[in-house]
């Protein structure tokens, strides 16, 4: 029998976290009910899976907390403000998260946790690391927001040696206990909000990821509020503050000297020795954000002990996802990029960094954002702006205050064809040489089902654009 064994437990949510968080706990002897406020085809659908594998489900009402509950499983995207929790707090019960869940399912030999966060780029470092230590011949996985749920990989049935896993703010504010070998916190920026209520918010709970760390808290050299959250952190008497730099590294950090990624922080005698990594062209594509995910990745990897040959490796592997500065064609001599995946300010202003003229595609879901800082970083760069989605206005706004000079045709549509009018407009306004950049700095579900989708309508434009022969 397990602790498990006889307790009530209500999940909230019936999306990829809480399906898993039903399952394993329902298979470890808990009387489980998930409960969500949606009634899709899909709700119902998963909802007829759970209740044959005698999980109860209670559909259209994320409010009500059902009789007996001993403890709330919430699934990420869950507000703290939300009703259920209110219910909760009122009876008495706890509130976690799937994150918290894994870490406590774990057992005593449990493969230890590399764990990353940060506002941009945490997916593709998580895939780069959980490279760097397949190439290590470790049996690894990158797990949490990236798609996997960790709960699966704690509990498979053959052992990993260690996680790559990716942690959101919202996951990180719900898993209270979760204690990483390392953590990095790649930077920070305005994000969520909305969610969070406020930036100190927001800081604090991506801080939470040093809490307790044993190995090493890795932060951003550049951005001096992720080396804020590590002077903040209560960690494992020992462990080390390891700093990454796109400059030349000093002790205790990893850094770029002449093309070459060095690491000063995992070498004997690090006041006068350096370690070489890898070359800056062994990261695709190497562009400068992109360089600093492959130096976190690697002081994760270091910190667990991973040998540099195999960092190498691991980079050289590495491929980047689809929809993140992708190029899509040329067409009449201009670039076409679809960075559908820079869904808030900081993620397009790296790519809006990265090209000399450029016609911006961008607006969509804003989840509380500001476009002053974005628009005055990337007005020299601009040579015109086609606005789409919901609260494109925003946008419109802040390039007529800092940016008046340049041309914006604001397409007052939010349907799906939008993006071909938008891609339209976009050839009209670039000229030779120019970079056509989908870099919406915003969510894209109010167009589309999520940013892949919306990278691909963007695609299909180009394809007909270049079809059309302009
Ligand atoms: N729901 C309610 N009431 C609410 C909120 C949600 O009823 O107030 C219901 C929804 O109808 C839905 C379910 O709860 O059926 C939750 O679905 P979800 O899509 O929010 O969550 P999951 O499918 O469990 O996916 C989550 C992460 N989603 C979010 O954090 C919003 C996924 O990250 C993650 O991959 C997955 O767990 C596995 O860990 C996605 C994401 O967008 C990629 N993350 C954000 C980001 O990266 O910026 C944080």
């Amino acid at each position: 029998m397990t602790a498990w064994h006889g307790r009530n437990i209500t999940v909230a949510g019936l999306g990829v976290s809480g399906i898993s968080a039903a399952r394993a706990l329902a298979g470890l002897g808990a009387s489980v009910t998930v409960v969500d406020g949606g009634d899709s085809d899909t709700h119902r659908q998963r909802a007829t899976g759970l209740r044959a594998e005698g999980i109860s489900v209670r559909l259209s009402d994320a409010a009500t907390l059902p009789d007996g509950t001993d403890l709330v499983v919430t699934s990420p995207g869950w507000k703290p403000e939300s009703p259920l929790f209110a219910a909760a707090a009122e009876a008495g019960v706890d509130v976690v998260g799937d994150v918290e869940i894994a870490w406590q399912l774990r057992g005593p030999d449990a493969a230890p946790w590399l764990a990353i966060t940060g506002t941009n780029g945490k997916t593709t470092t998580t895939q780069m690391l959980a490279s760097i230590l397949t190439a290590a011949g470790k049996r690894t996985a990158a797990v949490g927001n990236i798609g996997t749920p960790i709960i699966d990989v704690v509990l498979a049935e053959e052992p990993y040696d260690v996680l790559a896993v990716e942690l959101s703010s919202y996951q990180l504010h719900w898993a209270p206990s979760l204690r990483a070998h390392s953590a990095a916190v790649l930077n920070l920026a305005p994000d969520h909000l909305d969610w969070h209520g406020s930036m100190a918010a927001y800081a604090a709970d991506k801080g939470r990821i040093y809490e307790g760390n044993s190995v090493a808290c890795v932060y951003n050299v550049a951005d001096r509020a992720t080396e804020d959250l590590v002077r903040e952190a209560d960690v494992e008497e020992g462990c080390r503050a390891i700093g990454f730099t796109l400059g030349p590294p000093g002790p205790s950090q990893l850094g770029v000297v002449d093309g070459i990624l060095v690491d000063r922080a995992f070498v004997t005698n690090r006041q006068k020795n350096a370690q070489e990594l890898a070359e800056v062209s062994d990261i695709t594509p190497a562009a400068p954000h992109n360089i600093a995910n492959a130096l976190a990745a690697a002081a994760l990897a270091r910190a667990y002990g991973v040998e540099p040959k195999a960092v190498r490796e691991g980079l050289r592997a590495f491929r980047p996802d689809a929809h993140r500065i992708e190029h899509v064609a040329d067409v009449a001599d201009v670039a076409y990029i679809d960075d559908s995946k820079a869904t808030n300010t900081h993620a397009a202003q790296a790519s809006l960094a990265a090209y000399e003229s450029i016609v911006w595609i961008a607006g969509g879901l804003a989840k509380g954002a500001t476009f002053d800082d974005l628009v005055i970083g990337a007005a020299k760069h601009l040579r015109g702006v086609v606005l789409i989605g919901a609260e494109r206005a925003l946008i419109a706004e802040a390039l007529a205050r800092h940016a008046p000079q340049v041309p914006v045709v604001d397409l007052d549509r939010t349907d799906t064809g939008a993006m071909l009018a938008a891609v339209h407009e976009a050839a009209g306004l670039a000229k030779p040489g120019d970079t056509v950049l989908m870099a919406p700095a915003c969510a894209s579900m109010d167009m589309f089902a999520n940013y892949n989708k919306r990278g691909e309508a963007f695609a299909d434009a180009v394809r007909e654009l270049a079809a059309a022969g302009r």
